[in-house]
């Protein structure tokens, strides 16, 4: 994460003397590749002379660019002077019943540890059809070592707009110091459990189907006791109907032990003294945790060969990106190559990150990536890639090119340069209007403090950005435009989207630091159609996650991937959220399973939820609400 100069003046210069591209999948670069991940290299070229100005000619073009875009968007706004417009998204946070701190360390955030907290869910804990909310606390110093707990908060929906905080009772006593959450249905028994990741120690709960949890971490063996864990991901990777488990993790630090603040070249941003790393500390190994299918899992990361250089493990997703049925994996690692592990369909995977084009910015740098979602952005029928970085950088936008190879569009899709100066977490896909065409919400917001009232550009706390689809490929950022509550700044991390409140619309939740959570509800006023699957496995998982589906309306396909661990620390809704624009049908859905089963549904009417069953087809549909035909 730290800043892009130093990323620039340590892997620029390698790629060439005169600083070209260096191309994707070349003997070169993925020499190179290697040699990036031994931190040893990055002191000696550090050290080596007349490196800076390859560095600079790296950094320079890019960081033109934020002035210009605030510039202009400062001009606009102040020419202009529209009315005030309906916001399209309203803070009810409170209004909900949601009254939450998170706790992470000092606000002065002087070590690494301080820096990463916010992990949240939607999910559905009670199965009365509504999703409930899980908020992940965080934990200090003192209280750590002290071993004071700062369990999580469990928020029951209450189906009329509010929540009730049911934490007491739930049995999720997480002690520790926490960061991020997953969701899944680990032992198909049709009840979601939790897995919690923590600083060396995280938990898995099973749910007891009355509204409690036990901890059945020993039993399952996930406690991934030695790793520092962030966001974690269930997927079944050999698609025997059991859900593994993937833990991204970041840096190897002792809590006793850390980094003094400020003092080294890896605690510096800008000439300015920040908190330590990750360059410069030893990375975490990521861990993946086979499911045995009799409640205990396996670590299978050596057998693997999952992340053998230790990077530094923030976002992760499964997906399915080559369509060849087998979940691949995609791990967006802070200060080092991001990770493409292709499954190869017997068992095992091989990592392609740096051929396939999403290890390394489009220039060859190495980013430092936090949050990570997929869709099909452009409805060409294939997953698309979008992924948060550090400040001082692009965020990436990743066509999928449909032949294992990716290009990051975040320039020509409009995302790149007003996202420069920005510090992205949480990234959500998600049609908040329901047009038929994925929309982006990123939660921004620093990990140095430090940086607030600096004159460079950065801020600690940071605006939202919400990038509308505009159908052709491009994007436009209209946060600022959709309402007071996305104009505000907040030191945003995880970010999650879900239908709360069963409307046929996609509501947003995302984690502040040191702050309340915030809880928006879609008021979008012109919003489209749509339609709401609700996926269970028989043969493959429980979940569905994995199933694809292909849904034709208005003579358009549009194609998505059931899943619910993305973003950063985040678990949204699991149910597939399709709008439809004008479209008032649906005229096919097609559903391929893990297994390889296909069920095909027939035309369906608009607005309303749908549960498929894996071999059964449609087994039942409802509108939800009576109420909830689509403002036109
Ligand atoms: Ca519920
Ligand atoms: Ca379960
Ligand atoms: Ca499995």
């Amino acid at each position: 994460m730290r800043n892009v100069l130093i990323k620039g003046i340590l892997t620029a210069p390698l790629l060439s003397s005169v600083c070209p591209r260096v191309p994707r999948g070349s003997s070169v670069f993925q020499a190179l590749h290697r040699t990036l991940a031994r931190p040893i290299t990055f002191l000696i070229v550090l050290a080596a002379p007349g490196l800076l100005t390859c560095a600079a000619q790296s950094t320079h073009p890019a960081s033109a660019r934020p002035a210009t875009a605030s510039k202009s968007t400062a001009s606009k706004s102040a020419t202009k002077t529209p009315p005030a417009p309906k916001p399209l998204f309203v803070d009810v946070t409170r209004a909900a019943g949601i009254d939450f701190h998170l706790l992470c360390g000092s606000r002065d955030k002087l070590y690494i540890v301080e820096t990463q907290c916010g992990g949240a869910a939607a999910f559905d804990y009670d199965n009365d059809g509504w999703m409930d909310i899980l908020l992940i606390d965080g934990s200090s110093i003192e209280d750590y070592k002290a071993g004071k707990c700062h369990p999580p908060k469990l928020y029951h929906n209450n189906h009329d707009g509010t929540f009730t905080d049911v934490s007491a009772k739930s049995g999720l006593n997480f002690c520790g110091w926490s960061y991020g959450v997953a969701i899944g249905d680990y032992d198909n028994d049709g009840w979601e459990d939790v897995y919690i990741t923590g600083y060396h120690g995280s938990a898995l709960y099973h749910n007891n189907h009355d509204g409690t949890f036990t901890d059945v971490t020993a039993k399952a063996g996930v406690a991934n006791p030695t790793e520092w864990g962030t966001s974690a991901a269930f997927g079944d990777y050999d698609n025997d109907g059991h859900l593994d488990l993937f833990v991204a993790d970041y840096v190897d630090v002792d809590m006793n032990n850390l980094p003094p603040f400020g003092v080294g070249p890896f605690c510096q941003y800008r000439g300015i003294p920040v908190n330590c790393g990750p360059r410069g500390l030893k990375g975490a190994r990521d861990r993946l945790y086979h499911n045995n299918g009799d409640g205990t899992f396996t670590d299978v990361t050596e057998k693997l060969n999952i992340d053998p250089d230790r990077y530094y493990g923030l976002g992760v997703i499964w997906l399915d990106y080559d369509k060849d049925g087998c979940l691949d994996l995609y791990v967006a690692d802070d200060s080092s190559p991001s990770l493409l592990y292709h499954n190869n369909c017997k068992g095992g995977f091989d990592e392609v990150g740096a051929e396939a084009g999403v290890a390394y910015s489009s220039d060859g740098r190495e980013q430092a990536g936090m949050g990570v979602d997929s869709e099909d952005y452009d409805r060409d029928g294939w997953p698309d890639i979008v992924k948060t970085n550090f400040s001082d950088d692009t965020k990436n936008l990743y066509h999928n090119d449909h032949n294992g190879e990716f290009t990051d569009m975040a320039g020509p899709a409009g995302i790149a340069a007003i996202g420069y100066p920005f510090l992205g977490f949480g990234v959500k896909f998600f049609d908040y209007d329901n047009a038929g065409w994925p929309d982006i919400f990123m939660a921004n917001g620093h990990v140095d403090a430090q940086v607030e009232g600096q004159t460079f550009g950065v801020g600690y706390a940071e605006r939202p950005f919400l990038f509308h689809n505009l159908k052709n490929g491009k994007f436009e950022e209209i946060a600022e435009k959709s309402g007071p509550a996305l104009s505000k700044k907040y030191i945003g991390r995880a970010a999650l989207t879900a239908d709360f409140w069963n409307r046929g619309r996609l509501d947003l939740l995302f984690t502040n630091m040191d702050g309340s959570p915030v809880l928006l509800r879609n008021e979008v006023p012109s919003s489209g159609h749509w339609l709401r699957i609700k996926t269970i496995g028989h043969k493959s998982n429980r979940d569905g996650f994995g199933a694809q589906i292909e849904i034709t309306a208005a003579g358009f396909k549009q194609y998505s991937e059931v899943r619910t661990n993305s973003s950063f620390e985040s678990a949204s809704d699991p149910r597939l959220h399709f709008g439809l624009g004008d479209a008032t049908r649906i005229d096919s859905i097609v559903v391929r399973w893990p297994s390889g089963q296909i069920d095909r549904i027939g035309p369906q009417p608009a607005d309303q939820q749908l549960t498929i069953e894996e071999g059964r087809g449609l087994v039942s549909n409802s509108a939800s609400t009576p109420k909830s035909a689509p403002t036109r």
